[in-house]
């Protein structure tokens, strides 16, 4: 796929199914919309497609574009804290480029993985 870039190091690569909200655009405070998204961590870059997922056919099916994507490079991940979120297991995501990302599950072994993964991504630095 064009939308996707392959690091030359070793890529991450995850998927699944989460609630995602953008709170923050660019600086600016948004207003929350929580979304399912089928979500795909490839490389540094974190892709979302709407809708229920439906496991790997989202890459060969018609919506073959990402809903949007975050580049990971110098962004930062941690566990939300109780005034960004009444929900459980809420991961803060905040990237360089001033977008923050608020994404959960109901699943803490889902969150939990998702948080290492995305952890490790951005702890690498091996863009740099
Ligand atoms: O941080 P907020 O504003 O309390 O977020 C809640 C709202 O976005 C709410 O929608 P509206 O107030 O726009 O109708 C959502 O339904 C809630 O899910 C949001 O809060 P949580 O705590 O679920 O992130």
């Amino acid at each position: 796929s064009t939308y996707i870039q392959e690091p030359n190091d070793k890529p991450s690569e995850k998927c699944g199914v989460l609630n995602v909200t953008k709170i923050t655009e660019h600086g600016k405070k948004v207003r929350k919309n929580w979304t399912s998204s089928w979500t795909v961590l490839q490389g540094f870059t974190l892709l979302f497609a709407k809708g229920q997922g439906g496991g790997t056919s989202w890459f060969g099916g018609s919506q073959s574009k990402p809903e949007f994507t975050v580049d990971l490079r110098g962004g930062s991940v941690e566990w939300a804290s109780k005034d960004k979120s009444s929900k459980k297991h809420v991961i803060e995501l905040k990237t360089r480029q001033g977008t923050e990302l608020l994404i959960q599950s109901e699943n803490d072994g889902v969150i939990t993985d998702w948080y290492r993964a995305l952890q490790d991504t951005i702890s690498t630095h091996a863009w740099e």
